[in-house]
């Protein structure tokens, strides 16, 4: 049988370079979009970038952007794909109220784009779409937990660009029996997840406080309720919605829910270190109670290391979300093998080799800048 191929938009990110790697464990021949950047962008997948001109590679990088047709239409034309995973996306709710249009446009017409393409270049009954939905529709939510049927009430330009995505997606698997599914995907993180979305920020940022680097870690609605799980789990389920006889939209969650305050305490217990709350709304911070263990050589019991911004608060915030993923347990099987605490225990402790570098460097008197613009 000839090998299958896939194409991947937002291969550069977190899940896309997990699905790259998973998919190349398959024997597929992998196919990704990245876009054109002053810096190398490439960061999560050069470990399984191969020198073209040797030896025989199976992961190939275009460059496009979801924003330009013709592009998308040469590369899909090219490439011939059995299976798109549609990834890329402008992914921040925080940045989409800054950026509407420009998420709109990437996250909703982008999947349009795909999907005419697919269809104007007669690859609909070949060509099988993924589209990376998520949890933040249901926003405001209506039902918990979520599921399947679970009403959307969306929360932010993001939310409503991805509403759009979704049911194009719903309407051309129903217009032209295109092979073309949702997978409603909760919060998945990793050590790959991108530094300013509040798991990596926490993780990161407490590593850095630990080793001396940073004095104290600013956050906005501590709060917050999120369904953590991993992201290598998530992306194997990608793989499996595309694997059915017929397409179908599936909830990918792990059941259990967390505060934003609680992962913070998980991140700080991984660095042996006791937090403790105090205050309110945007008076409240964490003091340090104890240290145990010799991570974090450069606190002091006492020391005040998380403190509430008011201006990472969202004009319309998800205050909870917890998924129910039944259905793709007993359809496909799947369970997320990962706990939040292993993943937190994967972050934490791949953050604090990063700081112990840099804490190195700057001790041997090179220059060391810890970017914390979010
Ligand atoms: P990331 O932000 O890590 O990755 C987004 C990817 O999209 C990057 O490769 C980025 O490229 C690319 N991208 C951004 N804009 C464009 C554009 N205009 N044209 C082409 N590519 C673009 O996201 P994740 O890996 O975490 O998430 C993957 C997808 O799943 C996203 O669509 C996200 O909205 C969705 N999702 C994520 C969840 C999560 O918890 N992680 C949960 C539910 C849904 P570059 O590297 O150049 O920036
Ligand atoms: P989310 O993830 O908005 O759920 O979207 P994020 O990690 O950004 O926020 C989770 C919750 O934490 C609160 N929060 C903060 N968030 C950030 N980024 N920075 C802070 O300083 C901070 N302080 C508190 C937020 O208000 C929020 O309630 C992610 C993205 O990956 C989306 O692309 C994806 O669709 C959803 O998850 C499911």
């Amino acid at each position: 049988m000839s090998k299958k191929v896939a194409l991947i938009s937002g291969i550069t990110g977190q899940d896309g370079s997990y699905l790259a790697e998973f998919l190349l464990d398959k024997g597929y021949e992998v196919h990704g979009i990245k876009r054109r950047s002053s810096l190398f962008n490439t960061e999560r997948v050069d470990h399984i970038y191969q020198d073209r001109h040797e030896g025989d590679p199976q992961f190939f990088l275009h460059y496009g952007d979801l924003t330009d047709p013709s592009n998308l239409t040469r590369i899909i034309k090219e490439v011939q794909p059995d299976e798109v995973y549609n990834l890329g996306a402008q992914s921040h709710v925080a940045v989409s109220f800054e950026s509407p249009e420009y998420t709109a446009n990437v996250d909703a017409l982008g999947t349009l784009r795909l999907l005419e393409a697919i269809r104007f270049l007669g690859l609909e009954k070949k060509t099988r779409f993924y589209q990376a939905s998520t949890s933040e529709l249901y926003g405001l939510v209506q039902e918990t937990p979520q599921q399947e049927t679970t009403p959307f009430y969306p929360r932010s330009p993001y939310a409503v660009a991805k509403l759009y995505a979704y049911w194009i997606t719903v309407n051309y698997r129903e217009a032209y029996g295109m092979y073309a599914c949702n997978g409603i995907l909760f919060n998945h993180e990793s050590p790959r997840r991108g530094e300013t979305f509040v798991t990596r920020k926490i993780t990161r940022g407490l590593a850095n406080i630990a080793q001396g680097l940073e004095r104290c870690l600013y956050l906005g609605n501590m709060n917050a309720l999120r369904d953590w799980g991993h992201a290598k789990d998530y992306v194997r389920m990608q793989w499996m919605m595309l694997q059915q006889e017929t397409a179908e939209d599936f909830v990918i969650a792990t059941g259990n829910q967390i505060s934003v305050r609680d992962f913070i305490r998980l991140s700080a217990a991984e660095l042996g270190i006791e937090l403790a709350f105090e205050g309110q709304g945007v008076h409240e911070t964490g003091i340090v109670m104890a240290i145990q263990g010799d991570k974090a050589p450069a606190l002091n019991v006492g020391d005040v290391i998380v403190k509430v911004e008011p201006r990472y608060f969202r004009p319309a915030e998800v205050e909870t979300l917890l998924g129910d993923p039944s259905k793709a347990k007993e359809r496909l099987g799947w369970t997320p093998e990962i706990s939040v605490q292993q993943m937190c225990a994967e972050m934490i402790a791949n953050d604090l080799d990063q700081a112990k570098c840099h804490a190195l460097l700057k001790k041997h008197g090179h220059t060391v800048t810890i970017s914390v613009e979010e």
